[in-house]
């Protein structure tokens, strides 16, 4: 296994934590599942199959999962009827009986029919990687948006599963891996019903898509610039937030810690104020339902003007990580934005020192900052790296200022350059350059037919 982080895990839930006193009752933690994980080798896999199945591990753990054995198979692509092959098939429930297994994770998304004949087959509950992420997004969630975008995602996965017994809606708790979270009651629902829900869910999104534009537009008017930290889940997105801004964001060693955005101010170099949001971390596989059910979320990250992205230096699969998360940028359709890469934690690359290495500094090319959140190593120069990308946004704009719109005067002046100015009787006429977050701004009082 090879990743010693996975040793810091403490495996409790911490819903039962949360449970704890809210009806006076001591909670009884649900018994400990314990799984087999299983995943197919494929040529056109950009992770290594053990790799792909580390992080599931480290995924089942977070979901209270102790890991009792593997078993993988080199396949073109996974069986479509049984994800495995036949005899490999056999071998699995061989050793789920061997090892007394109570649930079979899968590394890739099941069909229902496939996870219908894997259940029979295996006579267990059968869970795939979607289902294990929702499942620990339910856990995370804790604002009202983020608990609309879990359901959202939870009910859109399942509808295509349900069969006999459907269990939904309220926040109970119980049952298995992969049934847990805002989904949940005694109720036994169809289909109808499901897709009821999610019609009622998705009009409740779009408000609170309509709530985030309107703060966003506030912000932009007030002129702050807007950062997004981006990166692969566990890379330290929330430790250096809490390292730049004194913030206190939950950050530990799990995986998706950090479900909801959380955004900060931090000054820059220039004493220009700015706000740093950090939110959900990516994956790989990450199923579209769950981006599509965060656009919302989301969204945040597609109107920064500036990206962050912390990649882990340290992790044996950085570079995967990276290219999972540039790839889920371009899905995002934010792929484009100016970005500094933090590499962190170099700090475990060195013993006794307490700056990133020279000889790894002088080999960083532009656009990358060696950092340590947790030292707080290299922040300054990263701070440096955002305003850079942030001025060098600068756009040339020729404008006619109604004398009733000083302050956007001031604009140029304070956060722009004013390259010509002139008064005339309708206003003052300006020929500048303005960060390209204020154009909107100033974008109807746009000259044309000018003398400046
Ligand atoms: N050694 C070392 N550990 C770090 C550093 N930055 C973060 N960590 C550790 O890495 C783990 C993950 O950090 P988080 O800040 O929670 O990571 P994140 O990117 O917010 O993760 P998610 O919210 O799960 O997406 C924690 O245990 C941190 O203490 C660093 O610079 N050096
Ligand atoms: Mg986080």
């Amino acid at each position: 296994m090879g990743n010693s982080f996975i040793r810091d895990f403490d495996g409790q839930p911490e819903d039962n934590v949360l449970r704890q006193g809210r009806d006076g009752s001591i909670p009884t933690r649900p018994p400990e599942e314990r799984a087999i994980l299983v995943g197919v080798d494929t040529p056109t896999s950009p992770w290594k199959v053990e790799d792909s199945l580390d992080e599931l591990e480290q995924l089942a753990m977070t979901a209270n999962v102790r890991t009792l054995g593997r078993l993988t198979q080199r396949l073109d692509s996974p069986h479509p009827a049984t994800y495995l092959g036949k005899g490999k098939l056999q071998e699995l429930a061989d050793l789920r009986v061997s090892t007394g297994a109570s649930v079979v994770i899968f590394d890739d998304e099941l069909s229902p029919s496939q996870e219908r004949n894997l259940e029979e087959k295996l006579g267990v509950m059968v869970v795939d990687r979607t289902a294990l992420i929702l499942d620990i997004f339910a856990r995370r969630a804790r604002t009202h948006e983020g608990r609309l975008q879990v359901e959202l995602a939870q009910l859109e996965y399942r509808l295509p599963r349900l069969t006999r017994m459907w269990t939904h809606l309220s926040r109970q708790g119980v049952g298995g891996v992969g049934l847990r979270g805002p989904g949940e009651t005694q109720l036994e629902v169809d289909r109808r019903q499901a897709r009821g829900r999610i019609t009622h869910i998705k009009d409740e999104i779009e408000q609170v898509r309509r709530q985030r534009r309107t703060s966003r537009e506030r912000r932009r008017e007030e002129g702050f610039p807007v950062v997004a930290l981006v990166g692969y889940t566990n890379a330290g997105k929330s430790t250096l937030l809490n390292k730049l801004a004194g913030a206190s964001v939950l950050a530990e060693n799990k995986l998706f810690a950090t479900l909801d955005p959380t955004t900060r101010q931090v000054q820059l170099p220039g004493g220009t104020i700015s706000l740093w949001t950090d939110t959900v971390g990516f994956i790989q596989k990450l199923p579209t339902g769950l981006v599509a059910a965060f656009r919302a979320t989301l969204e945040e990250i597609a109107e920064a003007d500036v990206l962050v992205h912390v990649v882990d230096i340290t992790h044996t699969n950085a570079e995967e990580q990276a290219a999972t998360v540039a790839e889920t940028l371009e899905s995002l359709e934010a792929a484009d934005k100016p970005t500094v890469v933090a590499l962190n934690k170099v700090d475990q690359l060195v013993t006794g020192a307490d700056s990133p290495p020279a000889d790894l500094e002088a080999q960083t090319p532009e656009g990358y900052v060696l950092v340590s959140a947790e030292r707080g190593w290299g922040l300054d120069k990263l701070l440096e790296c955002v305003q850079d990308l942030l001025e060098g946004e600068l756009r040339e704009v020729r404008v006619l200022l109604p004398y009733a719109q000083s302050s956007l005067v001031d604009l140029f002046h304070q956060r722009g350059q004013v390259l010509e100015e002139e008064y005339c009787e309708d206003g003052t006429r300006i020929r500048g350059l303005v960060p390209q977050r204020f154009y909107p701004l100033i974008q109807k009082y746009a000259d044309r037919g000018t003398t400046v």
